[in-house]
């Protein structure tokens, strides 16, 4: 078969020749009415039956792979799609640099590659089950059509780590498949696997936040897997990585929305001061010190899902060729880190310095540093929609000892500047920094849901270009209840 096009004539569309790979085929197709059932329990409430205008993988050809069209969701076709497999692959890193790379698990590496696969699989049910209400308050059917965009291809993302564990781990790995169904975000008895998978995501602003900070954790990581030499992970990861760009840009543009809007409503009613948070409230947009604290809040909660600054776990990791660093194959350096040192950011003294450390233990601290540095990008553009508008209010990046749970800094208080402070300065300070009762409240008011095609929430602003170039007032779906 040709790998750039995908096989639809299996009740799995895929292009890795699943017709002629029967035990697998049996296994995946065991394990579907479980997923099927999931979806209808955990993903999208409401909206099931509704036709939405989707984008499905048609191919794994960069220069054209998607088709749209009206789609019910649980009639998606989520499919399994490698990239193609690059001739002669050597692995780019690790003890066994230059070998070529793996197409089976290597024995001595099984335990964690599994345990990779696993935690990537986890996080992809688990955004579903948090977004799981949004349907219900979109604010526009623009939105609404973006946020199902996102849910059905974390579905095929899934499948795609399902598909890894099913081919290559054995009973295992169909037991660990089991189990992805298992668990559920927020659990007390049997939740998701890392933090952030965990939290609520209890409106829109979340979401943006969500797919612009928690989504680009998963672009790090991915191109991180994307480099490993298990070359089926290798390929997953790299076909994920096409789906997701579209995920941040949900979030990136979201949020300029978002500011757009609260800008001009500030602008339009003649207030000055920004931070005159009861005035701005009043216009029925959300103001930018709020907005401030919901990114204070995701972008800490991601910087938990690098793990801890220093980790045997990710030196191993490296050392065996399995899971390697952002863009990996362009650093020029000798790809095993034998000498190399990384500087690594530690508390002394009460203060947070940045100590050289073994680069190979220092890997989730640079991934992290890499991760910080894509994030500043969007909120260059968001500072450009106030500075623009006239105003004098910068969205910042909290400092990374900020409401930390994971790592070096998980045991004490700092203040978004990096001050450290103690436990009851903030506990009374809290709620400037990040989102509070009453700040969740007031946003809540804000959500009603918008469905008349073309019309939009009064709290965000219209998006400059349609999906798909549609126009304005596209239906994007066609709400059946
Ligand atoms: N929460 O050596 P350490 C995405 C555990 S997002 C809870 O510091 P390591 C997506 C850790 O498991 C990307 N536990 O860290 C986005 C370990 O436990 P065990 C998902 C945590 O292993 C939006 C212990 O602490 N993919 O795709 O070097 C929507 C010590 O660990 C957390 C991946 O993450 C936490 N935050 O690094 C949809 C890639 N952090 O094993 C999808 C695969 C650490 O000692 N995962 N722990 O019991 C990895 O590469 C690594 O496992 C981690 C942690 C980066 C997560």
């Amino acid at each position: 078969m040709n790998i750039m096009n995908v096989d639809y004539s299996t009740k799995i569309p895929n292009n890795v020749n699943l017709a002629e790979d029967r035990q697998v085929l049996k296994a995946l197709e065991g394990w579907h009415p479980g997923y099927i059932d999931w979806w209808h329990d955990m993903g999208p409430d409401g909206f099931q039956q509704s036709l939405v205008y989707l984008r499905t993988a048609y191919s794994v050809d960069p220069r054209g792979w998607a088709k749209f069209d009206y789609v019910k969701m649980p009639d998606y076709r989520w499919g399994i799609l490698l990239a193609p497999q690059e001739e002669n692959r050597k692995i780019p890193f690790g003890e066994h640099y230059g070998e070529p790379a793996w197409q089976e698990v290597p024995g001595e590496y099984r335990a964690m590659l599994r345990r990779l696969i696993v935690i990537q699989g986890d996080t992809e049910p688990a955004s579903v089950e948090q977004q799981r209400h949004l349907g219900k308050t979109a604010p526009s059917l623009y939105d609404l059509r973006n946020l199902f965009q996102v849910n059905v291809e974390e579905g095929r993302h899934l499948w795609a780590m399902v598909y890894l564990l099913q081919k290559y781990f054995g009973r295992d790995g169909r037991e660990e498949a089991d189990e992805l169904l298992r668990r559920r975000s927020g659990d007390e008895d049997s939740p998701r696997m890392l933090g952030a998978f965990n939290e609520k995501t209890p409106d829109w602003l979340s979401f943006f936040m969500f797919t612009y900070f928690t989504d680009r954790d998963g672009k790090m990581q991915l191109h991180s897997l994307a480099q490993s030499g298990f070359d089926p992970l290798s390929r997953t990861c790299r076909f994920m990585l096409t789906e997701e760009a579209h995920h941040m840009f949900v979030g990136e543009t979201g949020i300029t929305r978002v500011v757009q809007r609260t800008c001009d409503a500030m602008k339009d009613a003649g207030i000055t001061d920004p931070t005159d948070i009861a005035k701005v409230r009043a216009l029925g947009v959300i103001d930018l010190p709020t907005i401030q604290k919901k990114l204070n809040l995701h972008y800490s909660l991601s910087l938990d899902l690098f793990g801890s600054e220093v980790s045997t776990n990710a030196a191993n990791a490296f050392n065996a060729g399995i899971k390697g660093r952002f863009h990996e194959t362009q650093i020029d350096d000798d790809h095993q880190l034998q000498n190399a040192t990384y500087p690594v950011l530690k508390l002394i003294d009460g203060e947070a310095r940045r100590v050289d450390e073994p680069a190979l233990t220092a890997l989730n601290m640079r991934l992290r540093d890499d991760y910080s540095q894509d994030c500043v990008k969007g909120m260059l553009r968001w500072n450009k929609v106030i500075s623009t508008t006239g105003y004098d209010y910068k969205l910042t990046l909290p400092n990374v000892a900020f409401n930390r749970a994971i790592g070096e800094f998980k045991d004490v208080h700092a203040t978004p500047d990096g001050l450290l402070i103690d436990d009851a300065t903030w506990n009374k300070r809290k709620g400037e920094w990040i989102p509070s009762a009453e700040d969740g409240e007031f946003i809540a008011s804000l959500m009603t849901p918008v469905t008349e095609p073309g019309q939009f929430a009064a709290w965000i602003s219209p998006p400059k270009v349609g999906i798909d170039n549609k126009p304005g007032d596209f239906e994007y779906v066609k709400i059946e209840t």
